[in-house]
């Protein structure tokens, strides 16, 4: 019962990697998009995201022709669906997950599906969205049975395994990391588990469906409170003028103290999203996951105001902005605080603003339309009156104090010191 092929719909940051690493175990895998400019520059051995080593690996697989893309679905032993679950838009500032590309690639691969197969969805879900996913295969199928219907004994298996691995470092992890395989009933998670094998060396636990929906979900709520956290601890201390980072280094100190860092807000398309799925389960429950949400996505509006208060001591103000990307050392500037600020800072109008950031190279359009100048970190440092440290790439911790001596400093990231 080993797997011959396997099919991963949605060629994104989660599915091109994980078919990558299948096929370099010697699988044949088909990877879906419905981009066809993804599903080309891969056919060409190239890759359309930004990733390390992802380049090599994915060339070497379309080489040995273990894997391919197409934009249209067709029959394999495994699905693995790695589409995105954003917001459904609204005006009323309400969170509720958009399934609808759940939905299409459920309809997608339905008309391809044979007994035995093995359905997984891997995409950070609310509770409940695997067993939507599964009525969604046996509506368009009732030639079939699905495991709401037949348990152990249905035609087809259906399982959550949620994706956990972090950006920057997503080859890695998806070998290393432990894996939670929650299967709708026990055979569709042994058959699950059997899957991962083929690649991840961390250990696939066994839960059901919706746990294993919740877990992903807790993680990255866990995170989202613990940097809410510390983002409230940097406000209060800045109130009661005491140095925010000394205040954390001794905490922790304590033996069960482990308080993570403030910054500027929370960014990237995981911990700015995924608690927001249980506080739209629970909007009476989840009182404090809501709260942290608040919490973080108030700092950017913190930091700009302290950072617009800097520049008002200047005639003419010429504002470095140190980063862009949502962390450090990436070029991702998906839902970026820093990012955020430097564009309200421009609107503002409050001085001339300069940005820095190592790892893009061509500016975002909507910092060419807010007239925003993108510098060498040298040539910045040296024009700037007021710096803000917004993200703490490796260069910028390497920059020699001495040089901040006649200018304001606002360190959101505190690697100034
Ligand atoms: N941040 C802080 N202070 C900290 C840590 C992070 O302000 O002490 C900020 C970062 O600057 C960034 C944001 O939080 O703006 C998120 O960064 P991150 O490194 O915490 O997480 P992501 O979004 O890159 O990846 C997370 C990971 N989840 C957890 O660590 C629990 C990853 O394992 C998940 O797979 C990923 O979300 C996902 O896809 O869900």
């Amino acid at each position: 019962m080993s797997f011959k092929k396997v099919s991963v719909i949605g060629l994104g940051y989660i599915g091109l990697p994980t078919a990558a690493v299948i096929a370099s175990r010697g699988i044949e895998v088909v990877g879906v998009d419905v981009n066809q400019h993804a599903v080309d520059t891969i056919n060409d051995g190239d890759i359309h995201i930004v990733e390390p080593d992802l380049d090599i690996i994915v060339r070497g697989v379309v080489t040995t022709g273990n894997l391919r893309a197409t934009t249209i679905p067709e029959p394999a032993d495994a699905f693995m669906v790695a589409v995105p679950t954003p917001f459904k838009h609204s005006d009323n500032g309400s969170h509720e997950p958009n399934l609808d590309y759940i939905q299409a690639a459920s309809n997608a691969i339905a008309p391809v599906l044979e007994k035995g197969n093995l359905v997984i969805l891997e995409s950070t879900s609310p509770v409940g969205a695997t067993e939507k996913m599964a009525e969604w295969l046996a509506q368009a199928r009732p030639d079939l049975t699905f495991p709401q219907q037949k348990g152990d004994a249905a035609d087809i298996k259906v399982a959550h395994c949620p994706e956990r691995v972090l950006p920057g470092y997503v080859l890695q992890e998806l070998v290393s990391n432990d894996r939670v395989i929650g299967g709708m009933s026990n055979a569709c998670s042994e058959r699950a588990a059997e899957l991962y094998k083929t690649f991840v060396r961390g250990e696939c636990v066994i839960t059901n469906a919706r746990t294993a929906e919740m877990a992903k979900l807790t993680e990255n709520s866990f995170r989202d409170v613990n940097i809410a956290f510390a983002n409230e601890l940097s406000v209060i201390c800045d109130k009661l003028k005491i140095n925010v980072w000394e205040l954390i280094k001794l905490s922790n100190r304590h033996p069960r103290v482990n308080i993570l860092s403030p910054g500027p807000g929370v960014g990237g398309h995981c911990i700015a999203v995924d608690p927001w799925f249980i506080v739209d389960s629970c909007p009476d429950e989840a009182k404090l996951i809501q709260q942290a949400r608040i919490t973080n996505d108030a700092k950017p509006y913190y930091v700009l105001k302290m950072i617009k208060e800097a520049a008002d001591q200047f005639k003419k103000p010429v504002i470095a902005c140190l980063g862009l990307s949502f962390k450090a050392d990436i070029d991702d500037l998906r839902e970026s605080p820093a990012l955020q600020i430097v564009e309200s800072l421009a609107e503002s109008g409050v001085g001339k603003v300069i940005a820095v950031e190592p790892n893009i190279h061509e500016l975002p359009e909507s910092l060419i339309v807010r007239d925003i100048e993108i510098c060498s970190l040298a040539a910045a440092l040296e024009r700037a009156n007021v710096v803000a440290v917004l993200v703490d790439h490796k260069s910028f911790r390497l920059i020699d104090k001495a040089i901040y001596a006649n200018k304001v400093v606002i360190d959101s990231r505190g690697i100034v010191g």
